[in-house]
């Protein structure tokens, strides 16, 4: 079983390693609520399916699903993916799974953060998140790897690592007072600083326009390498994300990392904007409780938000001009790696990416 250990990974001599180091494996969740996904989550089942598929080729692939689609996520995911009953709310398990953090000395643990939906009851996505936020807990208990629980409302997606110190986020986020309003910025840098056992924090303002998160770091901004940032950008200056990703850019050009290196910024340009079509916006169910799709809305769309994982780089893209420089660009700054383009729209539509839908599983 996972048992609860009452002390930080700092303190024990666990760090949370960056995503390109090697992976024992992906974890996934299937998505269903018709409420976010449109056609009753089929389109969107079948993208799932096709990010699974490209990961499973470089590593093993795992996806939680609620009880009543089983049968059918097991029937449609490539049988090299293995599929195992977790209940969810949605299917975001970069925000609602384990951070993984391990010793190098073969012992790895999870981060068990508080999930509150991004934003609770203020400006949140859904209500409830009761099964997400035991999400983490069952993952690690299947992993029978021990876990910390954080004290701290926290989203996977609102950081990224270099896995030599460095922590990259948003204050749009991190510093919303929907996750962690009796908290300073000082105490904020403080438990991630116990919790994945970092020491530099480079603060960008926001992230990719609307971004429905509160501007997660992992669509906006990734590390390529230590010392190498790649950041969503737009030369449009007509166009509301342009002044976000200047700022952006000029704050990265203007930190140092915890080595004390200067950082290199590799740009890699939006789409055009996606907006939501009046037919996908009539297949979402309407409820009470959950962030309304509606016609004409702009999507946070980004080729940022892509996964790494052992020997491939899984890329979002979104029948645009943009996707195949974007594919070049990543294929420069992975050498090593395939680049791999997945179709993505539909997963946009419930409101992330790729990156969003994976945590990757350090080796130990
Ligand atoms: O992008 C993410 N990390 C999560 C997005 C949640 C969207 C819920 N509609």
């Amino acid at each position: 079983m996972t048992r609860l250990i009452d002390s930080t990974p700092r303190r024990d001599g666990f760090r949370m390693p960056g995503e390109s180091e090697p992976h024992a494996g992906t974890w996934m969740l299937w998505p269903e609520r018709p409420d976010n996904w449109r056609d009753g989550a089929r389109p969107a089942q079948q993208a799932f399916v096709a990010v699974a598929s490209a990961i499973s080729q470089f590593e093993p692939v795992t996806v939680g699903v609620n009880q009543r689609q089983f049968d059918h996520a097991r029937a449609s995911l490539p049988p090299q993916v293995r599929v195992v009953e977790i209940s969810s709310n949605d299917a975001w398990v970069r925000d609602t799974g384990p951070t993984f953090v391990v010793n190098g000395r073969g012992e790895i643990r999870g981060v068990d953060w508080r999930f509150n939906a991004w934003g609770g009851l203020h400006g949140g996505l859904y209500f409830p998140w009761d099964l997400d936020e035991r999400v983490a807990q069952k993952v690690l208990e299947i992993e029978d790897a021990d876990h910390y629980a954080a004290p701290l409302v926290m989203e996977g997606g609102a950081i990224h690592v270099d896995g030599e110190g460095t922590l990259f986020t948003t204050g749009e986020c991190l510093l919303n007072p929907n996750r962690n309003p009796q908290l300073s910025k000082a105490d904020i840098e403080r438990l991630l600083a116990e919790y994945l056992a970092v020491e530099r924090f480079v603060w960008l303002d926001k992230g990719i326009f609307q971004d429905e998160t509160n501007g997660h770091i992992d669509n906006i901004c990734a590390p390529v390498r230590p010392g190498v940032v790649a950041l969503a950008w737009t030369d449009d200056r007509n166009d509301p994300q342009y002044e976000i990703s200047k700022d952006a850019f000029e704050r990265l050009s203007a930190a140092t990392d915890a080595r004390g290196r200067r950082l290199e910024v590799v740009r890699i340009h939006i789409p055009a904007p996606v907006l939501i079509t009046a037919e996908e916006a009539a297949g979402v169910d309407r409820t009470r409780d959950t962030l309304p799709r509606k016609a004409g809305d702009r999507l946070a769309a980004s080729y940022v938000n892509y996964y790494v994982c052992n020997g491939g780089v899984i890329v979002p893209t979104f029948d645009d001009p943009q996707d195949r420089p974007a594919l070049n660009t990543l294929a420069k700054l992975y050498p090593d790696r395939r680049v791999v383009g997945v179709p993505a729209r539909e997963i946009l539509l419930g409101g992330g990416n790729i990156h969003c839908i994976t945590q990757q599983q350090p080796a130990k």
